[in-house]
């Protein structure tokens, strides 16, 4: 409930559901800004997408060219969702599954999951 106040007080009613949330967000154009798959390596940062519809931690910062790793560990289908990056993306995290990223630019990096609104978390990538 919390999550949906916030998002229709801080948005106008029509972008909540698209918006790629945070204005945090701040895109990096160019190169690719990391690679994404599954068994990329040993992650240094692990975060869950909830039954609860939630990524938990919702922010999480990790440095550059270490491996964030999702893992769904409820029963029903999200996705891992960089709007502004679709190769980092996963588009069906199925339960007990698990996604990987390795960012290669630091950053600030907004996702979400595009079949549950609200349901969103933010990286920080340091170093680099
Ligand atoms: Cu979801």
């Amino acid at each position: 409930m919390m999550v949906l106040i916030g998002c229709l007080s801080a948005m106008t009613f029509a972008a909540c559901d698209s918006a790629p949330a945070g204005p945090s967000e701040s895109p990096v154009s160019g190169s690719p800004v990391g690679s994404a798959g599954v068994n990329l390596g040993s992650p240094a940062v692990h975060v869950s997408a909830t039954g609860q519809l939630m990524f938990t931690p919702a922010k999480a910062t990790v440095q550059v060219g270490q491996i964030v790793e999702w893992t769904n560990t409820g029963s029903v289908v999200h996705t891992v969702t960089f709007t502004s990056y679709p190769y980092l993306s996963d588009p069906t995290l199925a339960p007990a599954g698990t996604w990987e990223v390795k960012f290669n630019k630091a950053g600030t990096y907004a996702y979400q999951c595009t079949i549950h609104a609200g349901m969103t978390g933010t990286l920080v990538v340091t170093g680099g």
